[in-house]
């Protein structure tokens, strides 16, 4: 079985970390990841500080291993979710979508690790200055808020920036994705849309049924004119969106038609409003399964490529 600086920091058996998908990623799917043997993350996404407590507290029934909890540093309750991650002692926090450097300090003294998502070089430096216990690094292939760079070249630059260890996220969702990212230096991975798939993903069916049917050019980046990139599945609203940001419509009126999208695709599986967020890899994901089996199945099938070279290289 694998091991890594990751499954010993963490002290879990699988380097394999589940992404903290806003409205998404709640007590029990992070629970059944955990169980499984890999990192439960549990998102904060725009919630309340006190929805994120209760399911971390769900959570806590469901599992005595470690749990993670992720910050959407976008969110208007940043700074309450960042008292309850520590006052609940979930043993990970994980952040995203911007530069977590002032809540890190209250977060190490509660002895809670802290691994950031790092769209940049610079940004990887800082966060080992700040003493981050290890980094994510997310390529733009993967779902949601999106940075520039792909993790095929974004992981091995952060690699040489960082004497941490990586985890890889962006595009990856099977085996040979794990096995490249391991190539690539990472010692992790973490993967969002391979768990939209699992039995304890309750997203509405209509989401999960546009997930295990997509192919390979069924994503597309909208949110570019307001500074903030998200990648979602193909649909009738994200063709409306981009129209509309090509078209010239004012920012606010933008804004506007972005708010609540999300929640329309999670909970009522909305074609017309909803934004399925997804990554580019939802084209390999076929099947629905428990997910402790996810977790268990990528590293299994990484473990003979990473031991021995492809048969196709001679
Ligand atoms: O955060 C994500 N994925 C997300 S967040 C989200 S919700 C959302 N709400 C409103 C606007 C946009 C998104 C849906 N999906 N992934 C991790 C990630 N973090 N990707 C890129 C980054 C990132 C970007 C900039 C991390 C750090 C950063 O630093 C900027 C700085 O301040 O230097």
């Amino acid at each position: 079985m694998i091991k890594t600086a990751i499954t010993q920091l963490l002290g879990i058996e699988y380097p394999v970390f589940q992404g903290g998908m806003a409205w998404i990623a709640d007590g029990k799917l992070a629970a059944a990841v955990s169980e499984g043997g890999g990192l439960g993350i549990i998102a904060a996404g725009n919630a309340p500080a006190d929805y994120v407590r209760s399911q971390i507290q769900i959570a806590r029934t469901l599992t005595k291993k470690p749990i993670g909890v992720n910050i959407m540093l976008l969110s208007p309750f940043v700074d309450e979710v960042a008292k309850v991650v520590v006052e609940e002692k979930v043993e990970v926090v994980t952040t995203g979508a911007g530069n977590p450097s002032k809540h890190i300090k209250a977060w190490l003294e509660a002895g809670i690790k802290v691994i950031p998502v790092v769209a940049s070089v610079a940004m990887a430096k800082l966060m080992t200055r700040l003493g981050a216990s290890a980094v994510i690094a997310e390529g733009g292939e993967s779902g949601g808020h999106v940075g520039e760079l792909t993790t095929m070249v974004l992981v091995p630059q952060i690699c040489d920036a960082t004497h941490l260890p990586v985890i890889a996220a962006g595009g990856i969702a099977d085996g040979r994705g794990v096995a490249a990212a391991f190539m690539l230096g990472a010692q992790g991975v973490q993967m969002g849309t391979r768990f939209l798939s699992a039995n304890e993903c309750t997203i509405h069916p209509v989401y999960k049924e546009k997930i295990l049917k997509a192919n390979d050019l069924c994503t597309m980046v909208t949110g570019k004119k307001l500074g903030h990139p998200v990648r979602s599945l193909r649909t009738q609203f994200a063709r409306d969106y981009a129209k509309a940001e090509f078209g010239g419509m004012p920012d606010e009126e933008l804004e506007k038609l972005g708010v609540g999208a999300l929640r329309l695709a999670v909970q009522e599986g909305d074609n017309d409003k909803g934004c399925f967020l997804a990554g580019q890899i939802a084209a390999v994901v076929n099947r629905e399964q428990p997910a402790a089996e996810i977790v268990k199945e990528v590293m299994e099938e990484a473990e003979p490529i990473l031991l021995r070279a492809p048969q196709w290289v001679k």
